[in-house]
Order: structure tokens, then C-alpha cells, then sequence
């Protein structure tokens, strides 16, 4: 399917400069710097297996973007250098290797480093002399860059004179110029509603924005600013450390990022990674990766730099969220209510530091827009936990033979027809329980550990039961015997037993529990909790019309409808009554409505870990005494649970004034309501 190596070389380089192109010139990049990065590090490797394929305007051989016309060129007599990157945490480790065998400090005291987390925005260089603010410039090719002073003044944050330096002859600070988050959303927002352009990530808000000719525009634009470096100096003694430089700039009034910190030994710099990255999210601006400095200037200097890049420098970068892949082909799986779910399958690739071969295209509408093929290119992304996506098809980059994607008409496991209801995406198959996808969805749900909550009865037992026949729904598994259990493969009789006993223990059930198992559509722990709240027992629920239904707080026609549709199904009616006749119990429902349960009306948040009960069963006591239970904490929350670890929510909860106790005190509490 890949070409051969030189034809890939001209294919990158032309891909490459084309991205570049739209990245530094036009500000409208089409793939992100991850999918760059990655295509860039595909043509080194390929250049380096192929030298005699490699050209001379291979993007490999170029060090920097060019200065656009319309601004003047500044050249830096201190080079403005930028970063080598570390990947890995083993990179890391080469990097702090390196860097003490050069100092020779192996077997001695651990580095000092400043931690700084890597801003993705533009790097400029300001010098004041005599305390003023007299020149910007980007940071161009290292060596010569644009004068953008007076886009630069703009910035509110940059100080134009800076507080009591008047005998600083020379300072050139380096930083970051940036768009923070906020005001990126708030800007693309008004460019919305007013009909311009989008821009389409931060960094590149920033760039357009200090490319302006007329600076009343940049002035408008949100922009803000970090130092974290200096450049030529005359007439000052700089600090001896890079924590002392930031902390010499603070009190000149530049601006230094809050989340610098200085740490000794490489270890320290991981635990940093790993502290910030968790943030990275809640963070007010984009940053790609953490930059970690020798912390001592003069080890800085004696370290020195090589090409173009310091010695005392490296960025680690965060697994990008994006890589391209090829699309092998679609694949529909069915799910629990039928829904039909198009899988892409791809060539494995590693995306924000997980192998993805599986990513989903959610339904006909998204391949639809994709206009995606099998055999294309596709760009996968994945940020933090969500679950892949095809972000889109590479279309321009197609070559050889494509298939195109066909929804079934017809379910792919039981043949049932495929149907699309009015107004909704998805497309579902129509076979309910007769299809064996939905029978083992089903199940799987039934006994899962928020409904039935049967120990040990996992999703290789529910197929291998389904498959051979013997479960045709939910109410099969009440009927399993020991010795059937027993002579499936892998099974001895000892865990039969323990299954055969967990199945029992599973029938002394609560209502909610047993409405969220049998799997209505809309029916959540939440919505089944208000159910069994409201009509207290299965005969009166069984007989509700759907306004009976609407009259439940926050169920709306939709919900009511699923509700209806199964309630009407005698499929359904009959996996009920089985469940009944098997023997399945729950206490009364108290009802805060009609009974005056001791905590009707109170909202209570249960965080933390507990010792005696799960937050889960804590929850469900609760709610047996008529509280509502919560998952934030908020002005309303009367009372907040918090066992040992709890966080944000104990904190929310202080600051709000909200009543807080300890396990010890629920249970004491808990005599009293009973
Ligand atoms: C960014 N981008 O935040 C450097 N950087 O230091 C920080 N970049 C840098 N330092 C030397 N914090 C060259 C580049």
C-alpha cells in the first residue's frame, strides 16, 4: 500500500511545504503541528535509510520561516535559538545524561532545573534601553527576524518603560507572545457572529494578529505575554540562575508564568510533567510540552548550544493528539439498543501516547461529511480519554483503489432491517431481542454492576451463553444451574458455584436497580431512581399512561416515549414477569412524597473514599431516606459526605459554607433516621 521510499520523500516534501505554507505564511494550517511533527520525522528516517533521495529543499535542511514583506528585517546578534525535543521520558533521560557527563557531574548532585511549561504561541525578542521599550522581533529564522514594535506596544501586558531601570543601558527579554483560551473563544465568537474569518487555534490568532500593518487591529486582538529569556544585555549584571532571571523580571514589572518552577534532578522534572499535563486542560493558555532549563546561567554558558539549539535546553513535548493513518476498513457493530455504530479500522498508529487501530465514525451522517473512503489517509485524533475519532480524510492525497463506505440496509448480525427514525442519526436494527447482538447487550447490561450487579457473570460468559442458545434474555440467567455452568470450558465447579451464588445473592435487589437492568431506552440510575421514587412499585409503573409518566420530575415526552414503547412491547412485559416469578425482591420504596422520610428535600454529595460502604451504596442509603443525592457540590447541597482524598468537591463545599462530615458521623446520623 506504501509507496516505495524516494517517491515518499518527494510526497513529503511536497506535503510539507505545502503545510508550511498555510502555517507561516497564509496562518490557516490544515493539519495540526502533531500530524506535521509526524510526517517530518517520517521523511528523516526515511532520508537518513536513503540519503541519495534527499534534496536540498528537503524542509529537514531548513532551520526557520522567512521574514514576509511590509516589515523590516531585525537581526538578532545574540541568536534567537530554539529547542530540541524530548518524546519520551527515556529522551529525557539522555538529555540530563548528556548534560552532567558535560559538566561532570555523573556521580554528584542531581542538576538544578527550571521547569516552565512550553507556550504555543510566537517568540518574540523586546529590547528597552535605558529602561524603554524601544524594539520587537520575531524570532524569524534565529538569526534574522520582522520588526513588529508596533504591534507589540498593543500587548497591554508588556511594559513599555520598565519600573526603576533607567541605568539598564540594554535589556533584550525574550518570551512568548499568546492568545490565552478565553479570549481565543471570545474573539472567534465575534468573528462568528459578524461573518470573518475563524481562526483556527490560538497559536494562530497570535500569529495573525502581530502580522497586522495597522496595529489599531492587533490592539483589539487578546493577546498576552511571558518572558523566559534574555538576549543582548549592556550595562547589568544578570542573576546567576534562570529562576533569578524570571524573579529579576517579575519585579521589573514583565510578566512570568506563574507555573514556572525550579526542581532538583530529572525525577523531579518527570513528577512535573505528570502534575502538569493532568492540569493542561484547566490551564488559560495552549501549551505543547514542558521546557526544562539548567537552572545556573553560568552552566547554561559552559554548556553551550549546537546548530541551533542550546545543550542546557529541551522541550518535552506531550504525545500529540493527532497522526494520520490509513483507513483498512468500516466495520458495524450492534449495540445494546440496536443502534448500528460504524467502526473505522486503521493501520496502527500511536495517538496521544496509545496504539489506535480502532476509531469510531459514529453513523452514516458523519461518514457522510468525512467523505471518507477505504484506502484513504485519515487524520485520527484523540485528547485525553475520549474515545478516537476519524477527524477527517486526507482527500487530496488520494492514489490507487478506493471502496466506498455502504451503511447496511440490513442488520449485520441478525438480518433484521435497519431503520432510521425521524429526526434521530442513528440508524438501529430492528430485530430487539430476536437479534443475538442486542440479546447480549442486553444481558451484559443486566448484570452489570450499576444494575443487577451479578459478580463474576462477564461479557465472554454472556456470548458464550448466547451463542450456544441458552440465554434468550435477561431472565435466562436466573435459570442457569450449577452443573450446566460448570461443563462450559474453562469453568470449574468451584467458580460455577461462586457464579450460581452470586446469581442468587443478586435477587435481593432494590426497585431503581431493577428498573435501570431491564435496559429502556433514556433510562438511566438517575431517571430509574426518579421512577421508582414517584410510583413506588412495578404494578403502578407497568399501568402508567404517559402523561402518568410526564408528571415524573424532569422526564420529558422523549423519555416518557421509550418508556411507553416498552412498557407496550409484551416481549418485554414477559422478561418482566419471569424476573418477578424468579424471585427478584426489593424493600418498599419510601417515598419522600407521601411518607415523611427524614431526609425529604435534602440534597447531600457524597466524595472521597469511604471505609465501610461504597460511595455508590452510601448514595443509595440516601436516597432510601429520601435525599436527593448530587454530583456537584453547589448553594444547594445541604450536607456533603467527604471520606479521606477528597478534593475540589470538599473545597467547593468549604468555600460555599456547606455542612461537611466524615463517615463516622454518617453512620452515627444514620441510627437516627432508621
Ligand atoms: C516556551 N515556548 O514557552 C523557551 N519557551 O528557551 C520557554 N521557550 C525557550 N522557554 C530557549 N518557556 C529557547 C526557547
Amino acid at each position: 500500500m506504501s509507496p516505495d521510499p524516494a517517491r515518499r520523500i518527494v510526497e513529503l516534501i511536497e506535503l510539507l511545504d505545502r503545510y508550511s505554507r498555510e502555517y507561516y505564511e497564509q496562518d490557516a494550517p490544515s493539519v495540526s503541528d502533531g500530524v506535521y511533527d509526524q510526517l517530518f520525522r517520517e521523511l528523516q528516517a526515511l532520508e537518513a535509510q536513503s540519503p541519495e533521495s534527499s534534496r536540498s529543499d528537503s524542509p529537514t535542511q531548513r532551520v526557520g520561516g522567512k521574514p514576509v514583506a511590509g516589515f523590516l528585517p531585525v537581526s538578532h546578534s545574540v541568536p534567537m535559538l530554539s529547542l530540541d525535543n524530548a518524546f519520551s521520558d527515556e529522551e529525557l533521560l539522555d538529555f540530563d545524561r548528556r548534560a552532567r557527563e558535560r559538566l561532570g557531574s555523573v556521580e554528584m548532585a542531581p542538576i538544578e532545573y527550571m521547569c516552565e511549561p512550553k507556550l504555543d504561541g510566537i517568540a518574540v525578542a523586546i529590547r528597552y534601553e535605558r529602561g524603554v521599550l524601544v524594539q520587537a522581533a520575531t524570532r524569524g529564522d534565529g538569526q534574522t527576524g520582522e520588526d513588529i514594535t508596533h504591534n507589540v506596544r498593543t500587548v497591554k501586558s508588556i511594559p513599555l518603560r520598565l519600573h526603576s531601570a533607567e541605568t539598564i543601558e540594554t535589556l533584550e527579554v525574550r518570551g512568548e507572545i499568546f492568545m490565552p483560551k478565553r479570549g481565543f473563544a471570545r474573539l472567534n465568537e465575534l468573528a462568528e457572529s459578524s461573518g470573518e474569518k475563524i481562526f483556527a487555534n490560538p497559536r494562530n490568532a497570535a500569529a495573525g494578529s502581530l502580522r497586522q500593518l495597522d496595529p489599531s487591529i492587533t490592539a483589539k486582538r487578546p493577546l498576552a505575554f511571558y518572558c523566559y529569556g534574555v538576549g543582548v544585555t549592556e550595562g547589568v549584571t544578570l542573576p546567576e540562575t534562570q529562576f533569578g532571571l524570571l524573579q529579576w523580571y517579575k519585579s521589573l514589572g514583565l510578566p512570568v508564568n506563574v507555573e514556572v518552577e525550579a526542581v532538583s534532578g530529572i525525577r523531579a522534572c518527570i513528577d512535573y510533567y505528570e502534575q502538569l499535563s493532568r492540569r493542561r486542560s484547566s490551564l488559560d493558555f495552549d501549551i505543547d510540552g514542558i521546557v526544562y532549563k539548567v537552572n545556573s546561567l553560568a552552566e547554561q554558558s559552559y554548556l553551550g548550544f549546537v546548530s541551533r539549539a542550546p545543550r542546557w535546553a529541551i522541550a518535552r513535548k506531550f504525545p500529540a493528539e493527532e497522526a494520520v493513518t490509513r483507513l483498512i476498513d468500516v466495520e458495524f457493530q450492534v449495540g445494546r439498543t440496536g443502534a448500528i455504530t460504524p467502526v473505522a479500522r486503521l493501520e496502527p498508529v500511536s495517538v496521544g501516547g496509545v496504539v489506535v487501530s480502532n476509531a469510531t465514525l459514529h453513523n452514516e451522517d458523519e461518514i457522510e461529511r468525512l467523505q471518507i473512503k477505504i484506502g484513504d489517509l485519515v487524520i485520527v485524533r484523540r485528547a485525553g480519554d475520549v474515545i478516537p475519532q476519524v477527524a477527517r480524510a486526507l482527500t487530496q492525497e488520494r492514489q490507487g483503489e478506493l471502496r466506498s463506505i455502504n451503511f447496511p440496509t440490513q442488520c449485520p448480525v441478525c438480518g433484521s432491517p435497519v431503520l432510521r427514525e425521524e429526526g434521530e442519526a442513528v440508524q438501529r436494527c430492528s430485530g430487539a431481542l430476536s437479534c443475538s447482538a442486542q440479546r447480549k447487550g442486553a444481558i451484559i447490561h443486566f448484570v452489570s454492576r450499576k444494575a443487577m450487579d451479578v459478580e463474576g457473570f462477564g461479557e465472554k460468559l454472556v456470548d458464550q451463553l448466547v451463542e450456544m442458545g441458552r440465554l434468550k434474555d435477561p431472565g435466562g440467567v436466573y435459570s442457569l444451574t450449577h452443573s450446566e455452568l460448570a461443563a462450559l470450558p474453562r469453568m470449574g465447579s468451584k467458580s460455577a458455584q461462586n457464579l450460581i451464588d452470586a446469581i442468587e445473592r443478586s435477587k435481593q435487589t432494590t426497585f431503581p436497580r431493577f428498573l435501570y437492568a431491564l435496559g429502556i431506552r433514556e433510562v438511566g440510575v438517575t431517571t430509574a431512581d426518579r421512577l421508582s421514587k414517584h410510583f413506588g412499585d412495578i404494578d403502578t409503573l407497568l399501568a402508567a399512561s404517559t402523561d402518568d409518566l410526564l408528571a415524573v420530575p424532569d422526564i420529558g415526552p422523549i423519555v416518557a416515549k421509550h418508556i411507553r414503547a416498552f412498557l407496550a412491547t409484551s416481549a418485554n412485559l414477559k422478561v418482566v414477569h419471569n424476573l418477578l416469578d424468579a424471585g427478584l425482591e426489593w424493600p418498599e420504596i419510601v417515598s419522600s412524597e407521601t411518607q415523611n422520610a427524614p431526609l425529604a428535600g435534602q440534597t447531600w454529595v457524597v466524595t472521597g473514599k469511604l471505609e465501610h460502604l461504597s460511595r455508590e451504596e452510601a448514595s443509595e442509603l440516601l436516597r432510601s431516606f429520601g435525599a436527593n443525592v448530587a454530583g456537584s457540590v453547589s448553594k444547594t447541597t445541604s450536607v456533603l459526605l467527604a471520606g479521606p482524598g477528597a478534593g475540589s468537591k470538599l473545597k467547593k463545599a468549604q468555600a460555599l459554607g456547606v455542612e461537611v462530615i466524615d463517615e463516622e458521623e454518617f453512620v452515627a446520623r444514620k441510627s437516627n433516621w432508621i
